[in-house]
């Protein structure tokens, strides 16, 4: 790793850069495939099919065949760790139900939010060299708590974990179809694939420049997403090779993938750079992650509060926090994806099967937005219910408001009502 030995503040933006998208270029490659899509349905897909993956796909869906062969596809423990997983995710997203809080914000003014889940959603897997059934959980579970009713799956692979995965979650309908043209299925509609109000899942550039097209049509995604992200903050109470495993694990992703090391300990760096070496060799992805390692920057700080201050600018996807007082430390992170604490809490853990959603805010939009949760299957309702002991006291406060927006109309739909109950 490159090592920035006690750069200045007004140094660190340019530091701290991600590499900007031209995302402008592949929006014009991607828009004529979704107007494809839209205007020729299957036929499209079918066509797409051909074109960039050399498939002819007679039937887009999955047969109920082929999902009920998955499970004897697979080994039983990876079966049993996908289940473990399933169960973790499942607990740790069923807690963020909340109950219905009925609040009198005045007597007989009762106010109070209902949660429902968004009716049709449509989750992307990717293919390509690693099949992200993991994401599959991250996805499905919350979305099956969420009571959605449709859950469509479309992805590009037919891995038997990603479809045993899908029939965990309980996937209404899963599709192989990949690619930008996946995401205008699932956001137009065709004759086999149902149309969604929300689309998740990671993907390419292309797929990313779907998302953000459709997402201007009205259909809701999950975040914008760049590549994937990790920051360790380390001092040295941390391990080394652990840290140097850690920063490999992100780096593996793709050649994109942005990796940061900070640290007040020189020797600490030192150390990781040394071992980062020969870990790296070991590999399988070595060409991936050494490309990816190419633009990783070790941080030299003078303090830990330095340290700090870095991180909130950088806003990881994940962070890392190697050091003595983490949990201390954690609660000065104002921006982060996913925090996690300690040696023994390599980002792997979170990343498949703590219970923690691993779909987070990538690019420096962890400053304002958070990773997926129970939260972005539902929709929250507010509902009212006001008295006629409640529009007595409430009313004049709303005429008042109403009379100095010049609103006339809303002052009278409370003054028909006092009226009516003879005040
Ligand atoms: N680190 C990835 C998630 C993932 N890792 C899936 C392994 N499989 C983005 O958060
Ligand atoms: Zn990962």
């Amino acid at each position: 790793m490159k090592i920035f030995a006690f750069p200045d503040p007004a140094q660190w933006p340019d530091l701290l850069a991600r590499p900007v998208q031209n995302s402008a270029d592949i929006e014009k490659k991607v828009a004529p495939i979704l107007a494809k899509v839209r205007a020729e349905g299957d036929d499209a897909l079918r066509h797409f099919a051909r074109e960039f993956d050399k498939q002819d796909l007679d039937e887009l869906a999955f047969s109920p065949a082929q999902l009920a062969a998955a499970a004897d596809q697979l080994d039983e423990s990876l079966k049993q760790a996908i289940v473990q997983a399933y169960q973790n995710i499942r607990f740790f997203h069923e807690a963020q139900k909340q109950p219905v809080q009925k609040i009198d914000t005045m007597p007989g003014v009762s106010c109070w939010r209902k949660s429902v889940g968004i009716e049709k959603v449509g989750i992307y897997i990717p293919g390509g060299t690693a099949p992200l059934f993991s994401t599959v959980l991250m996805l499905g579970v919350p979305a099956q708590l969420a009571g959605c009713r449709d859950i469509i799956l479309c992805t590009p692979s037919d891995h038997p974990a990603i479809l045993f995965a899908a029939q965990l979650v309980g996937v209404t309908k899963a599709f192989r179809i990949g690619g930008a043209q996946a995401i205008a299925a699932m956001a137009y509609g065709t004759e086999s694939v149902p149309k969604v109000y929300k689309i998740f899942g990671p993907g390419n550039q292309y797929v990313t420049a779907a998302k953000m097209l459709v997402s201007k049509e009205g259909i809701a995604i999950d975040m914008p997403a760049g590549p994937s992200e990790v920051a360790i903050y380390a001092d040295d109470t941390a391990i080394p090779s652990f840290i140097a495993a850690d920063l490999l694990s992100q780096a593996e992703h793709g050649v994109d993938s942005q990796v940061l090391l900070v640290s007040t300990s020189k020797k600490l760096i030192s150390s990781v750079n040394i071992t980062l070496s020969s870990q790296l060799e070991a590999l399988p992805r070595r060409d991936i992650a050494r490309k990816a390692m190419e633009n990783s920057k070790a941080i030299l700080v003078e303090t830990p509060e330095e340290a700090i201050d870095i991180l909130n600018q950088y806003a990881a996807e994940h962070l890392i926090l190697s050091v003595a007082d983490a949990e201390e430390v954690s609660e000065k992170i104002i921006n982060a994806g996913s925090i996690f604490l300690g040696n023994y809490t390599p980002e792997s853990c979170g990343d498949y099967a703590s219970g923690t959603n691993h779909t987070l805010p990538t690019n420096g939009f962890a400053r304002a937005y958070s990773g997926v949760s129970l939260d972005s299957f539902v929709k929250k309702i507010t509902v009212q219910h006001i008295s006629e002991e409640g529009i007595k006291i409430l009313g004049p406060t709303v005429e008042a408001m109403a009379e100095a927006e010049s609103l006339h109309a809303h002052k009278r739909a409370v003054s028909i009502r006092l009226h009516a109950l003879g005040s």
